[in-house]
């Protein structure tokens, strides 16, 4: 969010909310230090990946555009695209042998919407669908378990052209897919991540542009963001109908929101860090586990919240899918045309790729606001990892930096578990180098290497380290 503004429009919406609520502190992280590295043997550990950054093979088997597919190359910082990626539509079995031999029990992948509904309504494409389960198969011959993301932000193309989630209608194909999977997969395929960090989607597709479909409006935020909620809820309950065993979650982008600046205006800054708390985590975790929206987020959707809508975003569910990679820091800045805006982390501490600040006890911070503001639903880590120095070469195989990072993160985990956090699994972020949205290539999370000319997969270090801990449970030291 590094050049985010938001319009003075938008800002007064913003006061005009916040005033209204009450500002919440800027909670201490406290994290403790495991008192055990061992997991309980139920734990599971997990890889998961998403159908764009992977897959390839835009036009085989029917499949239509997605908003992806027409994003502008020059905006993908390496100029590259997204039509080979790592080829996995055809070598998807060596993907999950990969992650069998990982030692892991989840597979988590995302299900291309536009390869089900190439217009994003319509007749069904029977060889999308035929893929999909192929690939169900071999995971559960594998003996891994399939968790599905139904949206990981691959659009249909002809659905955006109707507005994308700036319409209500784009809620109502969304559960006609979900309809559509739960009926025609859902005997063999039981768990399913109906959205996949909808704050991200909304935020840089639709307010900040550095993502599809590319807009650049903050007075879509609302509308968006209601519509995926509204969306979410509506697929939970198709699903639910579809077949009566699913096990059915969603997946967030969780942020602590710090204030990042001190001095005289320390009370603006934090009201800053509170008003996009509200609107990033509170915006989707309320609809859903409550029922309600915070004042920021519902100042901004206005007219869009009708009637009877919240009692379709609120939904019970399986698990919630917790995705962390770091806190985010807001300051306001009068100077600005927004007054709000994201800085950088505090001088001094370390950075990731993404120059964002590494801290686990961001992770640990919003497991505990899971547990202590969400009734401890079983909670699941869906996505946590690092980036390599952004660099074309290949990936780094002596990754001692990301097992280091993993070890960190992984023990917040065991922490927040120790303090009575319902947490039961952790799926690596990812399992191959593979197409990172607007980094293109040069951004690699893999725990595996793959040579672009040729599609090889060759495993780092931090494989080997994996498959040590989904094995044994047994978190290592430094
Ligand atoms: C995310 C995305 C992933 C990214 C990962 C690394 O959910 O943010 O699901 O697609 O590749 O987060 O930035």
């Amino acid at each position: 969010m590094a050049d985010a503004t938001i319009s003075r429009r938008v800002f007064g919406q913003i006061a005009a909310g916040a005033a209204l609520a009450s500002c919440a502190p800027q909670a201490g992280p406290n994290m403790a230090v495991p008192a055990s590295r061992q997991f309980p043997p139920d734990f599971l550990w997990g890889v998961a990946n998403a159908a764009f950054q992977t897959e390839g093979a835009l036009t085989a088997d029917g499949r239509g555009p997605s908003v992806w597919d027409v994003f502008p190359r020059d905006r993908i910082h390496d100029g590259s695209d997204a039509a080979v990626a790592t080829d996995s539509y055809r070598r998807y079995p060596e993907d999950i042998a990969l992650a069998a031999g990982l030692g892991v029990k989840v597979f988590r992948f995302s299900i291309s919407w536009p390869r089900i509904f190439p217009t994003g309504a319509g007749a069904l494409n029977e060889a999308g669908l035929d893929h999909y389960k192929r690939v169900v198969g071999a995971m559960l011959e594998a003996g891994l378990k399939p968790y599905a993301t139904l949206f990981h932000w691959d659009l249909p193309q002809a659905l955006q052209e109707q507005g994308g989630w700036v319409s209500r209608e784009t809620s109502y194909r969304f559960a006609e897919y979900a309809d559509a999977i739960g009926k025609r997969m859902g005997d063999r395929l039981k768990h399913f991540i109906v959205m996949n960090e909808a704050a991200v989607h909304a935020v840089l597709g639709y307010v900040m542009g550095e993502h599809a479909p590319g807009l650049a409006n903050a007075d879509l935020m609302g509308p968006v963001m209601h519509h995926e909620n509204l969306a979410q809820g509506l697929a939970i309950q198709a699903l639910r109908a579809a077949q009566s065993d699913l096990l059915i979650g969603s997946t967030l982008a969780l942020q602590p929101s710090r204030a990042g600046g001190e001095g005289l205006l320390t009370p603006l800054h934090d009201f800053a860090a509170d008003s996009l708390d509200q609107l990033w985590n509170g915006g989707f975790l309320d609809p859903l586990l409550l029922g309600s929206y915070p004042a920021v987020p519902r100042t901004m959707i206005g007219a869009a919240l009708q009637e009877g809508d919240l009692a379709i975003t609120k939904q019970p569910i399986d698990f919630l899918g917790v995705n962390y990679y770091a806190p985010a820091y807001m300051a306001f800045d009068a100077g600005a045309p927004s007054f709000i805006k994201p800085v950088p982390p505090p001088e001094g501490v370390e950075l990731d790729a993404f120059a964002r600040h590494v801290d686990p006890s961001g992770l640990y911070e919003m497991l505990m606001r899971v547990k202590d503001k969400y009734g401890n639903l079983p909670t699941l880590v869906t996505e946590n990892g690092c980036s390599d120095p952004f660099s074309d070469a290949p990936g780094v195989l002596d990754d001692q930096f990301r097992i280091d990072y993993l070890r960190r993160h992984i023990a917040a985990v065991k922490s927040a578990m120790e303090a009575g956090c319902n947490v039961g699994g952790y799926f690596h972020w990812t399992l191959i180098d593979n197409f990172e949205w607007a980094e293109g290539y040069r951004s690699k999370f893999g725990l595996v290497a793959m040579e672009r000319a040729t599609g090889v997969r060759t495993p780092k270090a931090s494989y080997a380290w994996f498959k040590a801990l989904s094995e044994t449970g047994l978190l290592d030291e430094a």
